[in-house]
């Protein structure tokens, strides 16, 4: 059985959809950064970010980082459909885990708590800083999609690791607004995403 630690509306409801798509049994353990309790005490002591996802594995590893969490997933349930069997396709898959990761997700820990980047900041600094990252980050999914938006990496009907980690990274900090107006197919494909029947079912629990 696997242990998710996670939190609504945080980057765990991707880590949920994969481990539905594999019928892997898992249990869920509430935690945050911001929530005292036994699960952040817990998760501290999995994960010194205190970050969620963080996955325990069968056999006591953890896992943190969602692009390791997504390809370690697809890798020991080949049959789930979250990485391709084909070479071509899974090397695409595996540049889009990365990029959604390094140049979408990691935005949000800038946009979400500034003050770490800028300890001694002014308010208006920090807003500024805030603003310029959401910028960032808005020509970052321009990008993805201009990249990746094609046959090889990109299946909204039938989605695996890339969608997933797409569909849930794309809820926060404006990004799908933004795309609906400079990328209206790439934002009809989430919409696609979306209405998958497991994906729908967590974005339902997380209230998206
Ligand atoms: N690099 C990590 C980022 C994980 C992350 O930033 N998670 C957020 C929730 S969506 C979090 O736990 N933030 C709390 C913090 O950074 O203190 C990944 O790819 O999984």
């Amino acid at each position: 059985m696997f242990t998710l630690f996670g939190a609504d509306r945080s980057g765990s409801a991707a880590i949920e959809m994969a481990l539905t798509l594999c019928g892997a049994d898992y249990r869920l353990v509430g935690a945050s950064y911001e929530a005292a309790g036994a699960g952040r005490d817990e998760l501290k002591r999995l994960n010194p970010l205190m970050q969620v996802p963080t996955l325990v594995i069968p056999g006591g590893g953890v896992l943190t980082e969602s692009a390791a969490i997504l390809t370690h997933l697809g890798l020991a349930f080949p049959l789930s459909g979250l990485l391709s069997h084909d070479v071509h396709e899974r090397a695409q898959q595996l540049r889009a885990l990365a990029y959604l990761t390094t140049n979408c997700y990691s935005s949000i820990g800038l946009i979400d708590y500034p003050e770490r980047w800028l300890p001694d900041g002014e308010p208006d600094l920090l807003d500024r800083l805030v603003a310029g990252a959401t910028r960032k980050l808005h020509s970052q999914w321009e990008v993805f999609s201009d990249v990746f938006d094609n046959p090889v990496a990109w299946h909204p009907h039938a989605p695996g690791a890339v969608e997933v980690l797409a569909c849930v990274v794309s809820h926060w900090s404006g990004a799908r607004e933004h795309l609906g107006r400079s990328r209206p197919e790439f934002y009809a494909a989430l919409g696609v995403i979306d209405l998958h029947p497991v994906i729908h079912a967590v974005l339902q629990r997380h209230g998206w």
